[in-house]
């Protein structure tokens, strides 16, 4: 008797009609296969994969995109949910009896002449009680390949799938690539993501946004957790004690660079646990529990470098599992190299860009597109925690939420309390990057990194996360950090990267009640004597700016919050309003 997966995919080959059905088994050598055909089959700008030098890079691909399907669609990205109400006015909606059958118009023949991959994954350690079955079907082996690197496919995941009936399914097809026929669609109650007509990364691998966060924030919601865009790490102290602590930073903020740190502060050491996502639950000792469901990253290739994160150089050339891709970088003609801007060494002389065209170093375009992206196994990564596997996560101390603001928003500032860190949280804005397509620098507001991710309304969703706060004992610490503060003539104040780690230990410090704060109108902030600088070069008037709150600044700050808070209505917790408001009070007085 065929399964209920097997007849889902039945199903959807009637509708998508492909001329083969492939079920991936997720091997190594079933990956160099796909990569294999891939390479001679010849598309728009080449073919679909291109062999890069295999001795500095073993077993790595580069793969170029139509150049029209470079990032993230949020305005083609809907959140189906029977009423508009639920779906909030965080998401794009349309009814789903509706949705579903503008998508079988458009999925009709769709894989016509194609082979239809049935790719059935894991997002979490099979052994783990928070892990979920799934099933992607997809047209693209790009796709294929990449879920392989991102979740764990193959044959175990095929065995909890077998008895089961509330899998994830995931239905994607490249379609024709035409912008004006694309849609990312999730319809919650049906544990159903439908994608069609684009490659690209988070519109098309459906068990990472999608999926682990758009539909799992909906289940989280309903079953008593979180899914969060956070990167999950443990830092070690010089006494050797371990704290692990999740981040939420929108796309492209530095949270990659952030989770494999290599310290600039002596004695400390960072593991990696995750980069992207985290799912949070109570554990039976009341505390927060973390996995990261993933087993890879999806990361900005321009600025990784030696200097920015050497983790990341050495989990890029390890090879230890394979394969690795490269997706819009430039190539290096001479050498047969990936290359992108901010690469270490001097510019090549011989680049192609990343759609293959001839390019010069006073080309006015980038060589790499400036969201080009590596997809690699976290397998590979030098820091790799020794918990990462463990099926129950890692119990969190310090949950930090961050974004990109040039102004206004202090290096640190901890929250006075659960509720007041759900503010913080709740208030985040961040400048635009090239994450999702649109355009860069403008400040929109991205409560938890999680604007473009969360799959109900977010009035709701901060709802459930003061719900969560109260059914904790020992709820962690929250906090908000920013990184990239200018001065007056538009230079960092701080200097990022292994430096951060010196923000983590005050981080921690309180955490463990090794020092004090003071107090602001905005949350609780170091004393500067409590930061330790020893080794930096930053004279105290930079530092004292770092942490300033500027209380006309903030006045506008606060309308730009309020205005962003009265779009959720009654569902926005009275809570947050209060926040506001003590807030508010506390900023003119
Ligand atoms: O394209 S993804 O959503 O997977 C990457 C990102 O925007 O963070
Ligand atoms: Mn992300």
């Amino acid at each position: 008797m065929a399964t209920a997966v097997e007849e889902w995919v039945e199903e959807q080959a009637k509708l998508a009609q492909p001329a083969r059905i492939h079920w991936c088994d997720g091997t190594e050598g079933e990956a160099l296969r796909l990569l294999e055909i891939g390479m001679s089959e010849e598309k728009l700008n080449g073919p679909v994969f291109w062999e890069l030098n295999q001795k500095k890079w073993p077993k790595a691909y580069l793969h170029r995109s139509h150049p029209t399907d470079v990032a993230r669609t949020e305005h083609l990205t809907y959140v189906c949910h029977p009423s508009r109400e639920m779906s909030g006015p965080n998401n794009n909606w349309m009814e789903p009896g509706e949705a579903k059958q503008l998508l079988t118009r458009l999925s009709t023949g769709c894989m016509k002449g194609r082979t239809m991959y049935v790719l059935p994954y894991m997002m979490g350690h099979p052994d783990s009680p928070y892990a979920k079955a799934c099933v992607q079907i997809t047209d693209s082996s790009y796709v294929a390949i990449s879920m392989r690197i991102m979740t764990r496919l193959g044959k175990q995941a095929l065995e909890k799938l077998k008895n089961r009936h509330d899998f994830v399914r995931g239905f994607h097809s490249i379609g024709d690539l035409s912008p004006t026929r694309r849609f990312i669609m999730h319809f919650p109650d049906d544990n159903l993501v439908w994608s069609i007509g684009s490659g690209y990364g988070g519109n098309a691998l459906l068990g990472k946004k999608c999926f682990s966060l758009r539909i799992a924030s909906w289940l989280g919601y309903r079953q008593g957790w979180l899914a969060e865009h956070m990167v999950i790490m443990g830092i070690e102290d010089p006494r050797g004690e371990i704290t692990y602590i999740c981040g939420a930073f929108p796309s492209a903020c530095g949270k990659t660079n952030l989770a494999m740190m290599e310290s600039a502060l002596g004695g400390y050491r960072v593991w990696t646990l995750g980069d992207d996502i985290a799912w949070l639950n109570i554990g039976p000792d009341g505390r927060l529990w973390a996995i990261n469901p993933e087993t890879g990253y999806f990361g900005v290739a321009p600025g990784t470098s030696m200097t920015s994160n050497p983790n990341m150089m050495r989990t890029l050339r390890r090879g230890l599992f394979t394969p690795t891709l490269f997706t819009n970088v430039a190539l290096n003609l001479d050498t047969n190299e990936p290359w992108w801007e901010g690469l270490d060494g001097p510019v090549p002389e011989k680049l192609l860009d990343w759609q293959g065209r001839p390019w010069k170093p006073n080309s006015k375009e980038k060589a790499a597109h400036p969201n080009s992206r590596f997809t690699v196994s976290i397998y590979n990564t030098p820091t790799l925690s020794p918990e990462f596997d463990n099926p129950q996560g890692v119990p969190i101390s310090a949950i930090i939420f961050g974004g990109r603001r040039g102004q206004l928003i202090p290096l640190v500032v901890e929250g006075f309390d659960w509720t007041h860190g759900v503010f913080l949280g709740a208030r985040m804005g961040s400048e635009t990057t090239a994450a999702a397509a649109g355009e860069v620098g403008l400040v929109r507001r991205d409560p938890m990194a999680m604007l473009p991710f969360c799959g109900y309304n977010l009035g709701v969703y901060f709802r459930h996360w003061l719900n969560i706060g109260n059914r904790l004992s020992k709820p962690p610490k929250i906090f908000s950090v920013n990184w990239f503060r200018l001065d007056e003539n538009g230079r960092f104040l701080w200097p990022g990267f292994g430096e951060n780690m010196r923000v983590l230990k005050w981080i921690i410090d309180r955490v463990k009640n090794r020092v004090g704060a003071k107090e602001t109108p905005v949350g609780l902030v170091p004393h500067l004597d409590d930061l330790e600088l020893d080794g930096l070069n930053l004279p105290r008037e930079k530092l004292a700016k770092l942490v300033e709150v500027n209380m006309s600044e903030w006045k506008r700050e606060i309308e730009e919050i309020k205005k962003f808070f009265q779009q959720f209505g009654q569902h926005l917790p009275r809570e947050l309003w209060d926040q506001l408001g003590a807030m508010e009070r506390a900023v003119k007085s």
